[in-house]
């Protein structure tokens, strides 16, 4: 049976990643601000987070070994899709942590993690999805659940996030790989690696990372080293 979720909603933020790092947020946390004034993507991007959208930061306490971690980076985008399928709107996870329909992207993940010993002492999964919040200044093609023509309340969209994502992170990997694997659009797809070779994506290991072939070989890559091609 799934834990209790604690949560914890604000107005406003800068990060609802930086809050639940800073105040040292418990196991199954969920901490939704309704702002946030320097949401983070990734490699110091930001996330455009304006009224209307869901920006939710997911704790866990688990101390997991670096081979479990890749747990954290599946489960959010396929809650992320499960939700959406539930109010009808179909979407694709592009490797490694985007989520869009029809080519434009609606969520994305960043996951943020503590260290000690060898494990995994906090991470901190967020979890940016537009819901009804204005898109138009957003720096590459995005949507939105309204711009699906869907209205949904922001804290209802949520809770199931929340909790189907604490329900999927229990699960072992090789079922959160093949569900992910279910939605993934980046399969087929060409990829640039650190050498400047053009690789094919072929299949998504346990680990999370893309397992890509190239000149007759497979081999691994993990998100920081590649580059995907539109
Ligand atoms: C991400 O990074 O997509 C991870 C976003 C994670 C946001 C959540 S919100 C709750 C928690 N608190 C935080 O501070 N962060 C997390 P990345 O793959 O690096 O994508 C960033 C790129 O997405 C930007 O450079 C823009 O092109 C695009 N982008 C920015 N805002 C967007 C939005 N609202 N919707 C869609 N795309 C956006």
């Amino acid at each position: 049976m799934m834990s209790r979720i604690d949560w914890v909603r604000l107005d406003v933020t800068d990060s609802t990643n930086n809050y639940a790092k800073q105040h040292a947020c418990a196991h199954n946390t969920a901490v939704l601000a309704a702002v946030q004034t320097q949401g983070k993507g990734r490699d110091g991007r930001a996330f455009l987070s304006q009224k209307g959208g869901m920006y939710l930061s997911l704790v866990r306490r688990d101390f997991r070994p670096l081979a479990q971690c890749a747990a954290y980076m599946l489960a959010a985008p396929l809650a992320v899709c499960d939700v959406l399928a539930e109010y009808g709107i179909e979407a694709d996870i592009k490797w490694p942590n985007d989520v869009w329909v029809q080519g434009k992207k609606i969520a994305g993940v960043l996951v943020e993690t503590e260290w000690r010993d060898g494990l995994v002492s906090c991470a901190v999964v967020g979890i940016g999805l537009n819901v009804s919040n204005d898109i138009a200044d957003v720096p590459c093609r995005a949507t939105s659940m309204l711009a699906e023509g869907v209205k949904a309340d922001v804290f209802v969209v949520a809770n199931s996030v929340a909790e189907r994502f604490f329900d999927y992170v229990e699960q072992p990997l090789s079922a959160l790989t093949a569900g992910v694997k279910k939605w993934l659009i980046t399969l087929g797809k060409r990829v640039v690696l650190p050498d400047g070779r053009t690789a094919v994506a072929v299949d998504l290991a346990e680990d999370g990372r893309l397992i890509v072939e190239v000149t007759g070989e497979r081999v691994a890559v993990a998100a920081g080293d590649v580059n995907l091609q539109e």
